[in-house]
């Protein structure tokens, strides 16, 4: 495949008005009639429309067949060699085989129910298009089916017409969807599904009809997806003043799904576990990422849909936009604090790393082989914290003004991320080109702080630098503009004030940072003042306060931020667990001080914070966190033993008063998904597990009951977890319990696939092969597989990077393997070694082994290529 440059952009040389589609749905031969209206914007130029494993039936201009000889034909593609001039109908008639599609792009069968997925270039599995995202239509869709196989009938837009076809067993239905949108928003979906329906009357007073679609008895999990819709759809009216557009807006759950969730214009398509709820299957944190996820591809209704991309490139101007979005909501519909931490939690996790590896890229692409790979953890989130920086640097007022703007110009558009900031420039005068480079330079922006108290005169005086590191294709680099938020915290804990600031770049509470260096003197400082910066996480960067322990343990204890209050605990964690790292490798005593703890058991049994915010703090850094700090020649073992060394000090020392705090904070009563008893759990489950560091007897009891006890999915998942990531011998007897429990339950069954594969044992990767084989375990549902061998490649650190290899080869062949069936889900999967260049010796040579021996499959799917490919460079 050649790669695709932003910089060889061509505006199309057709138009497409309108497009109406008849299916006639038949599960290995489905037939499709597209009939085009098509305008030339270069009369004579060859008409090129995409197609991926297409098989042409037939194709007529203006009513009228044509020559084989006036076109070219292939799966790939089909060619009109010299169309009309003037504007013309192509009729095209394709047929697809929808059962024999395990990519699950395109049209295909889940669990017997038809449905398609488009994003990114799935239209041209159904019929040859111009598939891109800067051609808009009009789209009219007619399905027919078998009315006994599928009584719902559904595409995007509105339902116009439908009824039985006369001495038939089939039905049909017209939907006609007013909004001109790009071919990967089209959807259709066919089958036997039950109906939740409810409805929402907008901020105008129109009466929209909600529909959820699921398998058939699963139709009670679905209220807290429905309640989380209708607050979704008037948050953004009173959020952004965005009212929902269509008569109907509806969701189906699918089994079988490559991702989250699919924005199509009225007509979401959702993986079943962001939809399906009860307390005996659904955690705490998978309600709040069902409201997430509900919430996110809702507002794209806005943010994607009715103002689209003009190209992939530009994938991050709806999707960053949209997470923002989606985090704003979150934030005021629970705890904006800990929702912050967690966000945090989750950019450090999956981005930082990328952006530190050789799958780094800038949060707007320049080039890309397949774009299925960019769907990544820079575009979404570190795209979010780019529209959190704009906001951060034109004020809650400017931030609104320019995305006013932004709808008013550019609604029915496909626009790039120029377009996107001049809305903001010109609705509040700011001159944005520095602030761009966020959009153009790959890497983590590294900031050092050096701070100077001068007591005679009064004054602190703040030296910041930045710097960037060098990604691939990306060597030098300017500074880019960075907002620190910050306070310069007294010594009786609150905000000291200052006079004037000096230096350039002060406003309120954000430092501008944008020159490499930059001293402020602050003047009419009282008193010493420990920095509190980067309060809120306000820019994506690391900083280095060069701050002591003391200091971090004052700021733990008493930073008005609570961002940064639990950013120091964080950070003495890390610093422990790094010093006590080398010391394990080294065969060194243990040097962990004591002091840390204690301030922890403090701050978590502090009634006065939020038992949510007191969970985060309890929550120590794992091992993936201790290795991405690291950096380099990274050895798991010895992180794992290190760990091990602070969760067993940690339980001899405050252990009693852990297991005292999760007794009274964990019976939190009836069961109700609530953000307030959310954290009261999180806090009691967070506090247990810090108990059994020393795998006394009496605390795995605990454990153990809990377990048993437990009338929720959140507190048992939360014990069984505790056993089965300690590897404890009380895992096995609970872990056969829970899997008896879920049997008929796939949602459930991947949790327990998930802890299986986490168990930091020798044993785990036997275990894992031989549940490849288990009738749980399905190769073609993506679910299972990121269940299992996604946990066991992303979340069991030493197990995956066995010193002996053989967790990388193992994956290696499984990926493989499923490269042939589902090369998306492969490729996503084979992410797992984006950090393979970090690894001790010894095991980056045998990751490497593993990589080559992939690569050198003469078969790979592009998918799959690229990844290889870019993770080797
Ligand atoms: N836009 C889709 C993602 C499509 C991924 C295609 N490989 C879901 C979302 O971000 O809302
Ligand atoms: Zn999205």
């Amino acid at each position: 495949t050649t790669p695709v440059r932003l910089s060889d952009y061509r505006a199309p040389d057709y138009a497409i008005d309108t497009v109406s589609l008849d299916f006639s749905l038949a599960p290995t031969a489905t037939q499709v009639t597209a009939q085009l209206a098509m305008r030339p914007n270069t009369p004579g130029a060859p008409l090129v429309l995409d197609g991926d494993e297409v098989k042409l039936i037939a194709i007529s201009i203006n009513e009228e067949y044509i020559p084989s000889s006036a076109y070219e034909a292939t799966p790939q593609q089909l060619t009109i060699k010299a169309p009309p001039r003037e504007p013309f109908t192509l009729e095209i008639v394709t047929e697809i085989n929808p059962k024999a599609n395990t990519k699950l792009m395109g049209l295909y069968l889940s669990n017997g129910n038809y449905c398609t997925q488009c994003e990114a270039e799935g239209f041209r599995r159904i019929t040859y298009f111009l598939d891109r995202p800067d051609v808009l239509a009009v789209y009219t869709t007619r399905i027919e089916a078998s009315k006994a196989a599928a009584p719902v009938l559904l595409s995007n837009g509105n339902r116009i017409d439908g009824g039985d076809i006369p001495g038939t067993t089939r039905h049909f239905a017209v939907w006609h969807d007013p909004f001109p949108k790009p071919s990967y928003l089209f959807a259709a979906v066919a089958g036997d599904l039950g109906l939740v329906e409810d409805s929402f009357t907008t901020m105008s007073g129109r009466e929209v009809a909600l529909h959820i679609y699921c398998e058939h008895g699963k139709e009670a999990r679905c209220a807290y997806a429905m309640d989380a819709l209708k607050r979704s759809m008037r948050w953004d009216e009173t959020a952004f003043g965005r009212e929902y557009d269509l008569d109907i807006f509806m969701i189906v759950a699918v089994s079988d799904f490559n991702m989250g969730a699919m924005e199509n214009k009225g007509l979401n398509v959702f993986n079943d576990k962001y939809v399906l709820a009860d307390p005996d299957i659904a955690t705490d944190a998978d309600y709040a990422g069902i409201e997430t996820v509900i919430a996110h591809e809702y507002f794209h209704n806005w943010t994607g849909d009715r103002i689209t991309c003009r190209d992939w490139f530009q994938l991050c101007l709806k999707e960053g936009l949209t997470v923002f979005r989606d985090q704003e909501f979150s934030s005021d519909e629970r705890s904006r604090g800990v929702k912050r931490i967690a966000d945090v939690r989750t950019l450090l996790a999956r981005q930082f790393p990328e952006d530190a590896g050789p799958l780094a890229h800038p949060v707007r692409p320049e080039v890309y082989s397949e774009i299925n790979n960019f769907y990544t953890a820079t575009v979404y989130d570190k795209g979010a914290e780019v529209i959190r920086m704009l906001k951060a640097i034109l004020g809650e007022d400017g931030f609104r003004a320019g995305m006013d703007l932004y709808f008013e110009r550019h609604d029915g558009q496909a626009v790039t991320i120029e377009d996107f900031l001049a809305s903001f420039a010109d609705a509040t005068g700011k001159d944005l080109s520095q602030f761009k480079l966020w959009y153009s330079q790959a890497g983590t922006p590294e900031v050092t702080a050096e701070g100077r108290y001068d007591a005679r005169r009064q004054t602190y005086s703040l030296s910041l630098k930045q710097s960037i590191p060098p990604t691939p294709g990306q060597q030098t680099k300017s500074p880019m503009h960075i907002p620190v938020r910050f306070g310069l915290v007294g010594p009786n804990g609150a905000d000291l004030a200052f006079t004037s600031a000096t230096g350039g770049g002060v406003e309120d509470d954000v430092i501008h940072l944008t020159e490499a260096a930059q001293t402020i003197v602050f003047e009419g400082v009282s008193a010493p003042p420990v920095p509190s910066l980067l309060r809120g996480f306000s820019a994506p960067v690391k900083i280095a306060t060069g701050l002591s322990q003391t200091d971090q343990l004052f700021l733990l204890r008493t930073d008005a931020d609570a961002f940064n209050r639990w950013r120091a605990s964080q950070q003495i964690a890390i610093q422990t667990l790094i010093a006590e790292t080398a010391a394990v490798r080294s065969g060194a005593q243990s040097k962990l001080d004591p002091a840390f703890v204690d301030a922890l058991a403090e701050v978590a049994e502090d009634d006065s914070l939020e038992p949510a915010f007191r969970a985060q703090i309890l929550q120590l850094p794992g091992e993936a966190d201790i290795a991405r700090e690291i950096g380099h020649d990274v050895d798991p073992a010895a992180i794992a033993g290190a760990r091990k060394r602070l969760m067993a000090m940690v339980a001899s020392r405050i252990g009693k008063r852990l297991a005292e705090l999760a007794e009274r904070t964990g019976n939190v009563g009836d069961y109700s998904p609530d953000a307030a008893s959310a954290g009261r759990r999180a806090l009691a489950n967070a506090a247990l597990a810090l108990t059994v560091g020393q795998a006394a007897p009496e605390a795995i009891g605990r454990v153990v009951a809990r377990f048993e006890s437990a009338d929720n999915m959140t507190d048992r998942l939360a014990a069984l977890s505790i056993l089965a990531s300690n590897g404890f011998e009380e895992r096995i007897a609970a872990l056969e319990t829970f899997q008896d429990r879920y049997r008929d339950d796939p949602l459930g069954l991947d949790k327990w696939l998930m802890l299986e594969a986490v168990v930091p044992l020798e044993t785990t990767l036997d275990r894992v092969k031989a549940l490849t084989t288990h009738p749980a375990f399905s190769l073609t549902n993506p679910n299972r597989i990121r269940a299992l061998i996604g946990g066991f490649a992303g979340s069991n650190q030493t197990q995956f990077n066995r010193p002996d290899g053989a967790g990388y080869d193992f994956f290696a062949d499984f990926v493989l393997d499923l490269d042939k069936r589902n090369p998306q889900t492969a490729a996503r999967l084979l992410v797992s070694f984006r950090s393979w260049k970090a690894l001790e010796a010894g095991r980056r040579a045998l990751a490497e082994k593993a990589l080559r021996r992939i690569a050198a499959s003469d078969s790979l799917s592009s998918d799959t290529r690229d990844i290889v490919t870019r993770t080797l460079a």
